[in-house]
């Protein structure tokens, strides 16, 4: 006996990979309904390569009493408008909005990291799944700090369009064509061109002159890992279409060594270390593509601080860094609590 499962937000970039990852997966489904906003309302989606077509339901009106768990890829105004619903109703939110992750109700879950934590969710009945620049770090951090636990970590992203929608995919594939044509780009939805540039700016500018995505980094590795590690990020735009990568910089109270750390990285769950110290013998984000491992690359002792080390990491944004990540949630919400699956 299976589960009956709900992909709300199933037409934009991180609702398609939930449904491709449900079923490469073959997690247990008797039932799924597809939902979005009534824009999208009759239009049909690809169940992943499983050759069935779902077609997608308007969220407005759809009741969620009977449904076992729902994952809501539909941003925070779309999860503060729904999951409270669905969540009085009896269906589980797994929500992959920034909204409800710093809530101390839901738990924030990296299921290679912090497993245990999904207990807490009755409290709400939802569970939060972490920003894609988050889950990939502390998949690489956890061994580590379970090794020689980390005190400060800084970090560089290089975060691609993807993370912000459809719309950015769009963005850098006409603003590349326009410069090979002479045109001159426009941005729209970024602040500045993104095609052959840089932009160190992702989400709205705080106070202190952070950006809140660096924030989100802060706070979350602390939810998630340890609220003792000092974290302090950089969070920069780059023109790769999928896949974010990070330079990370990593302190420790005691010492380790890089050999050390390969050997814990090698063996660690979701990571994946491709580390040959020679030309190519790393991982880019084309590389990552499509694939679910964090990948841990250019491992190496860092001279200037007392027990550090700095890596290279990157996975696709899309999968560990949102739909996959929602899924093995879902596998381990059932696993530990719903238990309805063979
Ligand atoms: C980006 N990390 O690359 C963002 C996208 O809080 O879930 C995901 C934002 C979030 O733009």
């Amino acid at each position: 006996m299976g589960y009956r499962v709900v992909v709300a937000g199933a037409t934009g970039n991180v609702g398609r990979e939930m449904l491709n990852i449900l079923a490469e997966r073959e997690f247990p489904i008797d039932e799924i309904a597809v939902l979005a906003s009534s824009r999208s309302q009759g239009d049909e989606v690809d169940f992943g390569e499983t050759g069935r077509k779902l077609k997608v339901q308007n969220i407005e009106n759809f009741d969620p009493t009977g449904w076992d768990m729902a994952l809501f890829a539909i941003g925070s105004e779309g999860s503060k408008a729904h999951a409270p619903r669905f969540a009085a109703a009896g269906c589980t939110v797994i929500d992959n909005a920034s909204l409800y992750r710093m809530d101390p109700d839901v738990p924030l879950i990296v299921p290679e990291v912090n497993p245990e934590a999904i207990d807490g969710y009755t409290k709400k009945n939802i569970i939060a799944n972490p920003n894609c620049s988050t889950a990939q770090m502390v998949v690489a951090l956890k061994p580590l700090h379970d090794a020689a636990k980390i005190t400060r970590v800084v970090v560089a992203t290089y975060q691609s369009v993807s993370g912000a929608g459809k719309a950015g995919m769009d963005e850098l594939f006409e603003q590349s064509r326009d410069i090979f044509v002479g045109d001159q780009p426009t941005p729209h939805k970024f602040t500045k061109q993104i095609a052959f540039n840089v932009i160190p700016h992702i989400d709205s500018f705080l106070d202190d002159g952070f950006t809140k995505e660096e924030w989100k980094m802060v706070v979350e590795t602390k939810k998630i890992l340890d609220p003792k590690i000092k974290v302090v990020a950089t969070c920069v735009r780059v023109p790769v279409f999928v896949g974010h990568s990070e330079a990370v910089h990593i302190e420790f109270e005691n010492e380790i060594s890089a050999k050390q750390a390969q050997s814990i990285l090698r063996e660690a769950p979701g990571v994946m270390l491709v580390d040959k110290r020679e030309d190519a013998g790393y991982v880019t984000p084309v590389e990552c593509v499509g694939e679910y491992a964090t990948y841990v690359s250019r491992v190496r002792e860092d001279p200037t601080v007392e027990n550090g080390l700095a890596l290279w990491c990157v996975s696709d944004n899309l999968r560990k860094g949102a739909a996959l990540n929602a899924v093995q949630i879902a596998e381990l919400l059932g696993r530990r609590h719903l238990k309805k699956a063979a």
